[in-house]
């Protein structure tokens, strides 16, 4: 055990950093390189075209829902086992084990919402090279070949991926340790022998290596394998990782033909489109806290995705890996760094290959499980994700208001009074946001006796207004006898342990001395579920919600500023669970939510750390950003990533979270959030105050209209979230996800979609007088947002700016629906009345949906709710039920309708499902083609048409 003196070190140096400059300082050598990692340099060296594995034919068993089929690695012998399946929805799995490892390898459980459900594979021919099965679908065949073991997906005759084609399988299976094991045999201890004996023999061999079975140590000798630095033990800074079972990495190459664009495997402070490794790091997926991120590089953050997004014009595939052990993916491509012109002189020369792109995994422990998602469209990946893993939990509606944040609030009348400034400044909010300082000493789950002494007093206040707050509650628990939740987890055995399984794990966190609940137990998760109960967090209301910090976990007197690799959950390592355990938290703590209403009432969480199947829990936020430009440019392609991996409710803290931004960058960073799925202003302790009102007559109405513009779209927020919800695609696009033939937006990052129809470009340049948007689709029409000026698609068009502008663009062919009265809340506007906002395409029609429910529970799910479709084609605008059994009254109406890229009737008549027919009054603006009609006036929820005559 380390001593005191030893384990503080880190954290005094941390503090001497901090009194020094004031300031937290990232330091890159807290984490580690590849080359760092023992794992990762060992598997990094393999080398390319020199497979060991063999394909067992004759072991080959394929039933009516898998194929299995042992492959052996001709240098140690040793045998895995290969698991096949179709899947339902275009996916194929693939699973690899050890066929008979010493002791059970780690499967992740919970990630997955179901066992996928299969299909039949049939056997198509086979000869001693290889097999051919079909896969039932549009002549898709996978071919296996045995020497080396290889696998190729194809469709008629393209392959599709190929996995194992540059030879870089690798599997560590479990063994002994070879100075152990000399030290077994010269032993009398029968036991000891015992336990020889039963390594060698589970792990099984072919022919020759079979007969050697009786002398164990003979095969001990005949084993190539040797012994590494780092296999057995690895120290990284003062950290010493004792590894209790030896080197257990695995690898797999995935080969994608026709492929340059990859996306996904968030978090990474990088470019949406992933870049080529071979001259670097690969990018690594392992949960940590690294506060002040550096930008542009493949370091690990706070959360990850182990799914990867592949594109090209003709088709869009995935890979998933299920693995939550720390992971780095290496990135080639045949095509990198070749400019479009040297690709068009290879094609002239006749000497250019198929681009390719070649995408492998290595894990440090656990099984091969990849799931390959087969598309062939963008929203067919999705789906396939969103089958897997679930989609993006709904909301209720007032999460997708605007968020004020601080670390701190300092007590009760400081949150009074920043409650009152958002009124005197006539700027709405749902949420106030309380910090770590709100809590007694750090105890989460309580309140600072002196600071917020009257916390359901400060809960009315907001209550009255209609108004809600988000406390922290952290996983990391001070250890204090005299803390009833420390006491309850200690004695009911439910705390992460030490390595050798005895004591509770103990980590040096906010409150100093912390233990770490074991939350990958569901007896564990149920404890903490209950704890949100009214009658257990006291002074606790329905208008109190959740934020979950520091749940990779972070530990500041832990390696990489986390939890050693060697603590135990129950059997199984922390090595093997460290990127599950931040969904974990959400997940038990959106349970609680659920649970105290009874079941009735839609969560909120936020969390930082998070891994595939978070969606399912909660908001995700990029963490501790800095207040600097670039930071605010990294936000869009940060939440991009995460869109593309299925975590929709995505958002960076405004302002950004270090230092003090200039109040252009402030403005800026609203404009930029407003747009965003979640819109929170955050600021460190150390910062000056900056609530929306402290920075000028000026700003402040500039970031009142930003405000105040979000509350106005929040009815179609509102439908894309649901949208989301209900099919996975995502909230913020990347433009190529619904252009998937253009190619002129693969690559772009610095603009968004909002669903399909509203697209962003936020201005993120300091001092900027313009920015060039992309408006993709070359038989699209655009629409400035605001000002309604039409724009032809498939063009980069420049845009003049103003600290005033928000390039916004509404896509022809669309309509969306509105509030245009803005009042304190989002729950103050629930009745309130609909302006639909109709922009016709080039043929005159235009359609899009309007949901609404109410707004918080989960009665939607029984259908209580409206959904209607809107569209307008030949001269009629109409609203029809898209749910014929939706069950939901509301008592908003519709009070305007403006259709832009129209032009002007000599009459309009509404027509209403009772049969009333009226005229209705309306406006023509010619200068940009926009007719208003002026209070129609019908029920957002009724049958309707509109005629232009
Ligand atoms: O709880 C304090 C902060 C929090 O404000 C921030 O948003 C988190 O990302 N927390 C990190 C811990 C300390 C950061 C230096």
């Amino acid at each position: 055990m380390a001593t005191f003196s030893e384990s503080m070190a880190p954290v005094l140096l941390l503090c001497l950093a901090l009194c020094l400059t004031g300031t937290w300082a990232v330091d890159r050598s807290n984490f580690k390189t590849c080359d760092q990692s023992a794992f990762c340099k060992r598997q990094r060296a393999l080398k390319a075209g020199e497979s060991p594995y063999r394909a067992l034919l004759e072991t080959m068993e394929l039933t009516n829902t898998k194929l299995t089929l042992q492959l052996i690695n001709d240098k140690n012998k040793v045998r895995l086992l290969l698991e096949l399946y179709r899947l339902q929805g275009n996916m194929t799995r693939v699973k690899i084990n050890e066929l008979k490892p010493l002791k059970p390898r780690f499967e992740v459980p919970d990630v997955l919402i179901k066992e996928p459900s299969t299909e039949p594979m049939s056997l198509l021919s086979q000869d001693e090279n290889g097999v051919v099965l079909s896969l039932g679908v549009e002549s898709q065949r996978v071919i296996l070949s045995v020497r080396p073991f290889r696998l190729d997906i194809m469709e008629g005759r393209e392959v599709l991926m190929s996995l194992n084609s540059r030879g870089l399988l690798a599997f560590e299976h479990l063994r002994i340790r070879k100075d152990t094991f000399t030290y077994k045999v010269t032993s009398t201890v029968a036991s000891v022998w015992d336990n020889v004996k039963r390594v060698f023999s589970s792990s099984q061999t072919d022919g020759e290596a079979e007969k050697k079975d009786a002398d164990p140590a003979s095969q001990a000798e005949d084993e190539e394998e040797k012994d590494e630095d780092g296999m057995w033990e690895e120290t990284f800074k003062t950290f010493a990782d004792s590894k209790p079972n030896g080197p257990t990495a695995i690898s797999l190459d995935f080969s994608l033909p026709g492929v340059e664009h990859v996306y996904g495997i968030p978090e990474h402070a990088d470019s949406a489109r992933l870049k080529t490794t071979d001259n670097g790091d690969p990018y690594r997926l392992h949960n940590m806290d690294v506060y002040k991120y550096e930008l542009y590089n493949p370091m690990a953050l706070y959360g990850s995705v182990p799914l990867i997004v592949a594109h090209s014009a003709q088709r869009t595939s995935g890979i998933f890996w299920l693995n939550a052990a720390e992971t780095w993916v290496d990135i080639s491509s045949n095509t990198a760094g070749k400019t479009v012109f040297g690709k068009m002189l290879d094609y002239v020369q006749g000497s250019s290959e198929i681009p390719q792109t070649d995408v492998r995994w290595i894990s440090e422990s656990g099984v091969i499980d990849a799931f390959i998602l087969l598309g062939p469209r963008p929203q067919d990946v999705f789906a396939q994700y969103a089958a897997l893993t679930g989609t993006q939990a709904f909301p209720p509606i007032f999460a997708l208001g605007y968020h004020q944040c601080r670390w701190n609030y300092n007590d009760q009348e400081d949150v009074q009074a920043v409650d009152a400034g958002f009124d005197e400044h006539d700027i709405p909010y749902d949420f106030i946001w309380l910090d770590i300082e709100h809590a007694d000493g750090k105890r989460y789950f309580t309140w600072d006796p002196h600071k917020f002494g009257m916390p359901k007093d400060m809960l009315q206040g907001l209550k009255d207004k209609k108004r809600k707050l988000v406390a922290i509650v952290d996983p990391h628990i001070k250890v204090d006898s005299n803390y009833k939740l420390y006491e309850e987890i200690r004695s009911r055995n439910l705390y992460v342990k030490t390595k050798d399984g005895g004591g509770d794990y103990d980590g040096w966190c906010w409150p100093g001395s912390s233990a770490y609940p074991d939350f990958t137990q569901p007896e564990m998760r149920t404890l903490w579920a209950s704890k949100f109960a009214y009658d257990q967090y006291e002074g606790s209301e329905d208008n109190l919600y959740v934020w979950n910090d520091m749940n990779e976990p972070s530990v500041f007197n832990g390696p990489e500023i986390t939890m050693i690799k060697d603590a135990k959950h129950g059997e199984w390592e922390h090595r093997d669970v460290h990127n599950l355990y931040g969904l974990y938290v959400q997940m038990a703590t959106a349970e609680g939510l659920i649970q105290r209403s009874g079941g009735t009432e839609r969560p909120f969480v936020l969390g930082r750390s998070f891994f595939a199947g978070t969606q399912r829990y909660g908001a995700i936020w990029t963490g501790d950003n800095i207040a600097e430009w670039d930071h605010l440019k990294i936000s869009l392609p940060m939440c991009l990533s995460l869109s593309v991996a299925g975590i929709h409710f995505c958002g960076a803290d405004i302002g950004g979270f270090f230092n003090a931004p200039s109040t252009e960058l402030l403005v800026r960073w609203y404009q930029t959030g407003c747009y965003m799925p979640f819109f929170r202003a955050h600021a460190h302790m150390d910062t000056p105050r900056r609530e929306p009102w402290l920075h000028g007559a000026e700003n402040t109405a500039l970031i009142r209209d930003i405000v105040r513009q979000r509350y106005t779209l929040l009815p179609f927020w509102y439908q894309v979230f649901y949208h989301s919800h209900t099919t996975g695609e995502p909230i913020m696009r990347m433009l190529w996800t619904e252009y998937p033939q253009e190619s002129a937006t693969f690559a772009i990052d610095d603009e968004f979609l909002i669903g399909r129809d509203l697209l962003v470009h936020p201005v993120t340049e300091q001092g900027a007088t313009g920015v060039t948007a992309y408006l993709p689709g070359k038989d699209e029409i655009w629409y400035d947002f605001f000002t309604y000026k039409k724009h032809n698609g498939g063009q980069n068009l420049y845009i003049p700016v103003t600290m005033s502008s928000i390039p916004v663009f509404q896509r022809g062919g669309s309509i969306i629906p509105k509030k245009l009265r803005v009042r304190r809340s989002s729950t103050c506007m629930e009745h309130d009345p609909y302006t639909l906002y109709v922009a016709a395409d080039l043929k005159n029609t235009a359609e899009g949906e309007l949901y609404i429910d109410d707004g918080h529970t989960f009665k939607y799910e029984k259908k209580e709710f409206i959904h209607r479709k809107l569209s307008l084609a030949n001269n009629v605008l109409s609203s029809v039920n898209l749910v014929p059994d939706a069950n939901f009254s509301t008592l908003s109406w519709i009070e305007r309708i403006v259709i832009v890229g129209t032009s002007k009737p000599s009459k309009v008549t509404l027509k209403t499902a009772n049969g009333l027919e009226r005229q209705l009054e309306f406006d023509f603006d010619a200068t940009v083609s926009m007719l208003t009609l002026r209070k129609p006036g019908m029920n957002a929820g009724d049958d309707w048409t509109v005629t232009l005559q």
